[in-house]
């Protein structure tokens, strides 16, 4: 069947009222294999998008789904990503395995019959599928949102500290030996996601990181984790450290203009490494958009539902979970007024970590 033909064929369908499917995260990996094969039955060419400045995580997940429909559905699968590819090791990590991935710009949506999300959700507002295609498959660890039950295929939340980790079940269901590079970018996906299965990690991400050992490129691996770095790296966390306040266990630092939208939450991540430290918030501006990326080290908190109460109604996205997450907005006006509306929402976040004492200690200056 022709590409359009096929994409007149679903859209009927959907008019035709085919009921949402029920919730599959409950479901056995093989069952949800089935569901899915079934999805991408009779469809010809497959779009997997990932989130936009993808991380491992994201893009191994896409990879690895990529990888399943040719072999296992017969379809010809692309992925593409919206946003830039910035930190260092993800830069490597793309290079090395010669991973298959897009800028989005590159792509025609319309010659595409198949639509897939992962490690996102569609109404999450942090990808690059344009609001007048509908994903055909979402497949993500972070929390369900409602409307993502409206995908004939959506394989959301669960026990999973990666999306990955839900690519190796869906892999060892099908039987499919996956090739070193596969292999290779959803080990390292795991243990970027996990921190080296140290934060949110579940059974299901440890047995999916033995499988994938064996079957991955040490050697490779060597590669991505240690890469060469730019002078613009250094130079950047020069300024984070310089420009890092401390309000009694909160540091907040402004990045000014970042060169990759990655390395505000890079950053973020660093400076929760300060002793004593509770939270860490990190923001820096790209391309007219600003972006926010907090820490939070108790347990009792959640970063996700913070940074969303925070950014509510500012337009942009945000998201996260436990411990960490991020947020961007829209940033306009006049250089007054951008510096307003920064400072009016870190105000915002600082009254949420319980900062009574406004005036702060730069970090330098803290033996
Ligand atoms: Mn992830």
């Amino acid at each position: 069947m022709p590409v359009m033909e096929s994409i007149r064929s679903r859209d009927r369908a959907r008019a035709e009222g085919e009921p949402p499917p029920a919730l599959l995260a409950h479901l056995p990996a093989t069952a949800k294999l089935e569901r899915l094969l079934e999805v991408a039955r009779g469809r010809k060419r497959a779009l997997i998008i990932t989130h936009d400045n993808p991380d491992p995580d994201s893009m191994a997940a896409a990879v690895a789904l990529a990888y399943l429909l040719e072999r296992k559905a017969g379809v010809e699968a692309q992925v593409g990503y919206g946003g830039i590819i910035g930190r260092a090791e993800n830069i490597a990590f793309v290079k090395v395995l010669r991973l298959p991935v897009y800028p989005v710009s590159q792509l025609v949506f319309d010659e595409y019959d198949l639509l897939g999300l992962v490690d996102t959700q569609p109404c999450v507002g942090n990808h690059s599928l344009p609001p007048r295609y509908t994903a055909d498959i979402v497949i993500d660890h972070h929390p369900l949102r409602d409307e993502s039950l409206a995908a004939p295929f959506a394989d959301v939340g669960g026990d999973f500290g990666a999306t990955s980790t839900m690519l190796v079940e869906y892999l060892r269901a099908a039987r499919l030996e996956p090739s070193v590079e596969v292999a290779t970018a959803l080990f390292y996906g795991i243990k970027a996601d996990t921190r080296d299965l140290g934060r949110q990690t579940t059974p299901s991400d440890i047995d999916s990181y033995l499988w994938l050992f064996p079957r991955c490129d040490k050697g490779l691996l060597g590669l991505i984790e240690h890469p060469e770095l730019p002078a613009r790296y250094f130079r950047m966390y020069h300024r984070a450290y310089e420009r890092a306040k401390v309000y009694g266990s909160a540091v907040v630092t402004d990045l000014g203009d970042v060169y990759s939208p990655d390395m505000v939450a890079e950053v973020a991540e660093r400076l929760m490494f300060i002793e004593d430290m509770k939270w860490s918030l990190a923001y820096g501006s790209y391309r007219n958009q600003l972006y926010f990326s907090l820490r939070v080290k108790d347990r009792r908190m959640n970063a996700g539902r913070l940074i969303r109460e925070v950014c509510e109604g500012e337009g942009g996205s945000s998201g996260g979970h436990g411990s960490m997450a991020g947020a961007r907005l829209p940033l306009s006006g006049t250089r007054a007024q951008r510096a307003a509306h920064k400072r009016a929402m870190v105000k915002a976040f600082l009254e949420r970590f319980g900062v009574e004492d406004e005036t702060p200690k730069p970090l330098l200056e803290i033996d």
